[in-house]
């Protein structure tokens, strides 16, 4: 508790001001949507792209907004404090949202995991969950977790391909005596290093094994998708028959995960323009 006040005591000034967009807000009625995902803000850090964050949550009014993690951005904050006004703006559009009777539901991530002691909680409106499930319009569970539990099992991954090269240099020998005792008795080459080789090659891509190992516990939960970020890759795709969705990140891809009110899922990329209206990029439908 104490940890978590010394993260969001600093916070509270600017989080019980007046907000300064109520009006603004009104103004716009764009087209609503059922809900919107996103992770990975890192609030708090001077990467967050907060105006174009702003400009995207005004543009998606939704029934349901899920808060993916990395929400905040404890470690940095610890390191140095960085807390500009639209950050500020951020905070206060999503506690407005909650006010206004949109349900924000907030899985926290491993950059703010100060959060997650209070799983189960509310603050402003805003319920914490550790991990959450969204049925989407036309019927599928989709199980909602920020991925970084992940990193373990793909750490494991890792240290696996690392036994596995130094495998491979004892097969490349292994393999030679292999090829002069077949050649002896008449039979083709055949690379054992070569097939070797490709296996380590699979386990070494992160994001691959990342996405599969997501996919695998949400089919193992009994779930038809999944909704993570954590790696700053936004994608939807089906893995063996789970649909995997990464929402991706409001540092580098400015991304976000929509359910439209049939149940369609879609990709969104914002894209800032000029003139002071912004659309979003429609990428996939699913
Ligand atoms: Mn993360």
């Amino acid at each position: 508790m104490r940890a978590a006040f010394d993260t969001f005591g600093p916070l509270l000034p600017g989080l019980l001001a007046n907000p300064a967009h109520e009006e603004e807000d009104a103004a716009v009625s764009p087209r609503p949507l059922r809900t919107v995902f996103i992770s990975d803000l890192h609030l708090g850090t001077p990467g967050c792209q907060a105006l174009a964050l702003l400009e995207f949550l005004k543009a998606h009014p939704c029934d349901n907004l899920y808060l993916v993690g990395d929400i905040v951005d404890g470690w940095q904050l610890r390191r140095r404090w960085y807390w500009p006004q639209a950050h500020n703006d951020v905070v206060q559009k999503l506690l407005r949202s909650a006010r206004k009777g949109c349900r924000v539901v907030y899985v926290p991530g491993n950059h703010d995991e100060f959060a997650r002691q209070f799983g189960g909680h509310q603050f402003g409106g805003i319920e914490v969950e550790q991990e959450a499930v969204h049925v989407t319009a036309d019927g599928r569970s989709l199980w909602i977790i920020h991925g970084d539990h992940f990193d373990g099992v793909i750490q494991c991954a890792k240290w696996l391909a690392y036994l596995g090269d130094n495998l491979y240099e004892f097969t490349l020998k292994l393999n030679r005596h292999l090829n002069s005792l077949r050649a002896r008795m008449g039979l083709p080459y055949w690379s054992l290093s070569a097939y070797l080789k490709g296996k380590v090659k699979t386990a070494l891509n992160y994001v691959t094994d990342f996405e599969v190992a997501v996919a695998n516990e949400a089919r193992r939960r009994g779930h038809h998708g999944v909704v993570c970020g954590h790696i700053h890759r936004a994608e939807m795709r089906d893995i063996d028959g789970v649909l995997y969705c990464n929402d991706g990140d409001w540092v580098e891809s400015r991304s976000a995960l929509v359910e439209h009110f049939d149940g369609r899922l879609e990709l969104v990329y914002w894209q800032p323009v000029q003139h002071g209206t912004a659309q979003p990029q429609q990428l996939e439908t699913v």
